[in-house]
């Protein structure tokens, strides 16, 4: 996230008009409603914007968004703003790694201007699909965490990356993200407990979301992400093939500018080692690369 001035401060809740500021440092907090214009000009500040504010003069509201900063990025769900990094969860034992969902997600993430990070819990109960993992997610160039009881060293890398950072998780229900969530944040737990009561919890019961200053970065409490759709995002196979940090880098390479890295003479995606491309994960990726073409193909 973007270092922030003292007129300056991220949106981490809106509900009815009235929005929530919050910055680390130095410390501020306060209620602000968006100057009439936005309203005039239909543009809703979202969860995650970074925004500069004044005083209001008025105690019940005591601040006015003066102006959006501009985004880096924009979902639509859940709505929010400038998501930095997908913590990205899979278990190395139960339940079984969906790869075809994590491939979506970090498809999704880099196209969205978000960074992956692999989560890998549970390495403490089964390390025997942790090779896979890495194997199939290594060659991109994701960070990856091999998280597990007891093994604080990769907890506290992982604290570090996402310091400053507004971070968000995502994958398969029973993969951990409650558990890391916790373990990530059990610091600003203590001084609050407000973390382990709402955004820990399992089921949603509202529809706004909200972003937890944690003590070192903020977290979406969500579980938008949990169904990520590529469909959402309207995005071509083009588009779907540079979310792919390694077939970006090879297709340089390909004969054709536009290849699509399916079957073309000349490709450098086909042609390439494991190591620059998991086989696995190049075939996954021309089965869901076939999905969004035939989807486009049917369309016109
Ligand atoms: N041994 C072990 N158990 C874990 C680990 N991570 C999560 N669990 C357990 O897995 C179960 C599901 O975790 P939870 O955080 O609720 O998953 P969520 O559905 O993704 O939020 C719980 O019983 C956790 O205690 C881990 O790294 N090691
Ligand atoms: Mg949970
Ligand atoms: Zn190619």
């Amino acid at each position: 996230m973007k270092k922030l001035n003292t007129n300056q401060a991220v949106i981490v809740k809106g509900i009815a008009g009235r929005y929530s500021l919050h910055r680390y440092e130095p410390y501020f907090e306060g209620i602000a409603v968006p100057r009439g214009i936005f309203r005039k000009n239909k543009i809703t500040p979202l969860p995650g914007d970074l925004v500069e504010y004044s005083a209001s003069g008025d105690p019940d509201i005591p601040f006015i968004i003066e102006k959006i900063l501009p985004r880096k990025n924009e979902l639509k769900r859940p709505p929010m703003a400038n998501l930095d990094i997908l913590l990205i969860t899979v278990s190395a034992e139960l339940p079984v790694p969906d790869f075809y969902l994590v491939d979506r997600m970090t498809a999704y993430a880099n196209i969205l201007n978000i960074a992956p990070y692999i989560l890998l819990t549970k390495t403490d109960i089964d390390d025997s699909s942790v090779a896979a993992i890495l194997d199939n997610y290594r060659p991109a160039g994701f960070p990856i965490y091999q998280l597990g009881f007891s093994n604080e060293a990769e907890l506290l890398r992982l604290k570090k990356d996402i310091r400053g950072e507004i971070v968000a998780f995502a994958g398969q229900s029973g993969v951990g993200k409650s558990t890391y969530l916790n373990l990530l944040f059990e610091d600003s737990l203590m001084e609050t407990g407000e973390l382990s009561n709402k955004a820990g919890r399992g089921k949603q019961t509202t529809r706004h979301i909200e972003l937890f200053p944690t003590g070192i970065s903020y977290v979406a409490d969500t579980p938008g992400f949990q169904t990520i759709n590529l469909a959402e995002i309207d995005i071509t196979g083009a588009q779907f093939a540079d979310g792919y940090p390694e077939i970006k880098k090879l297709s340089e390479y390909c004969r054709f500018n536009n290849c699509t890295h399916l079957q073309e003479p000349g490709c450098a995606v086909l042609a390439a080692g494991s190591e620059q491309i998991n086989p696995e994960r190049l075939k996954r990726y021309q089965f869901l690369r076939r999905e969004i073409d035939s989807f486009y193909d049917n369309m016109y």
